[in-house]
């Protein structure tokens, strides 16, 4: 059986999760008969646990069927009761997986499976899904949230021009991206000055999307007439600079991924405070010599000091470019 290739088809499934299963992982599941044909599928949505929603959804499972997860199943009494059991009460006899739930109060599943008698396999497609779920991932090792820095700007850097127009920098279809983004968010993130220059609404465009939560910050007060005050979202203020408020109310508010979508102030500010793992910049060819850079001053005076990020990928949408950086560890 192509293990990869079913792996390949639950990792797909477990995106359609995004944005709407924090504080939890995003999972994907299949249960595929003694031939390898799929006999149901299903992904985590916030409700139910994947593993438990295919088990349902199969009824009375066939000899020979396999599960292909790609989390690691659960051990624990949480929400839902141990995926571990449920499966070991199925009839299920043999487990496919691809990464190590590292989450200590629920960790174990595999090992409990293999007491059972159950033929159990990890790690099929592991890079793959762990990027897929980085989110969750980082969340357990850093204790905060994964921040996506989005930027839409001129080959010189530049976010607005001097008299302060900037709709539009990029293309129809590199907005249309950042649409689709934002509905895969938790979090989208904004500080006052664009809050009030922009008077954005931070939705996204997206047929029946997730409209994700809203978080405003600095002490600047944003008019109760602004978009961001139009109940479409949940929308937080943080009437504050530091960035142990910020952690501590994202704390509070259970996500696991935020998207930055801010100006240089706001931006300079996470980049200083060590937190933004992975940018978006869409890059327009066009070029304004004056107007507001997308970065401040970062106390960086000799190149040896510099910031280093790594690409991950490049593409070309429409009019522009898009490149996704990471953090060069
Ligand atoms: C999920 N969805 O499909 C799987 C998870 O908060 P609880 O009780 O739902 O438990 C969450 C933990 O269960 C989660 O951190 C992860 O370790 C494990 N697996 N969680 O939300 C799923 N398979
Ligand atoms: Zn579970």
């Amino acid at each position: 059986m192509d293990y990869s290739a079913l792996m390949a088809q639950a990792d797909e499934l477990s995106l359609l999760g995004l944005g709407k299963t924090s504080p939890n992982p995003i999972v994907g599941a299949l249960i595929v008969d003694e031939s390898g044909y799929v006999i149901a599928q299903d992904f985590h949505d916030g409700g139910l646990h994947a593993e438990a929603k295919v088990i349902k959804k199969v009824g009375k499972i066939p000899k020979g069927a396999t599960l292909i997860t790609t989390l690691e199943p659960c051990n624990h009494h949480g929400k839902t009761p141990p995926c571990s059991e449920l499966i070991i009460d199925s009839g299920i006899r043999k487990v496919v997986y691809s990464v190590s739930d590292q989450n200590l109060v629920a960790k174990g599943g595999a090992d409990h499976l293999k007491s059972a008698g159950i033929e159990v396999v990890g790690g099929v497609l592991k890079e793959r899904v762990s990027h897929s779920n980085r989110f969750w991932l980082n969340k357990i090792v850093n204790h905060r949230p994964y921040f996506i820095w989005k930027i839409g700007m001129t080959l010189d850097g530049k976010i607005s021009a001097q008299d302060g127009s900037s709709k539009w920098i990029t293309s129809e279809a590199s907005r249309m991206q950042v649409s689709k983004l934002r509905g895969q968010s938790d979090l989208i993130l904004i500080g006052t000055g664009t809050a009030l220059a922009d008077n954005p609404s931070l939705n996204s465009k997206e047929e029946n999307a997730n409209q994700p939560k809203r978080l405003v910050m600095g002490n600047r007060v944003i008019p109760n007439t602004h978009n961001l005050n139009d109940g479409t979202a949940p929308t937080f203020f943080l009437q504050s600079h530091k960035i142990s408020d910020l952690l501590d109310l994202l704390e509070k508010l259970e996500v696991n991924q935020v998207l930055v979508e801010s100006g240089a102030t706001l931006g300079t500010f996470l980049v200083k405070s060590d937190v933004v793992d992975e940018i978006h910049i869409y890059l327009n060819p066009s070029l304004l010599g004056t107007g507001q850079s997308f970065i401040g001053d970062l106390g960086i005076n000799s190149l040896e000091n510099r910031i280093n990020f790594k690409i991950y990928s490049s593409e070309i949408v429409d009019t522009d470019l898009k490149i996704i950086l990471v953090k060069d560890q």
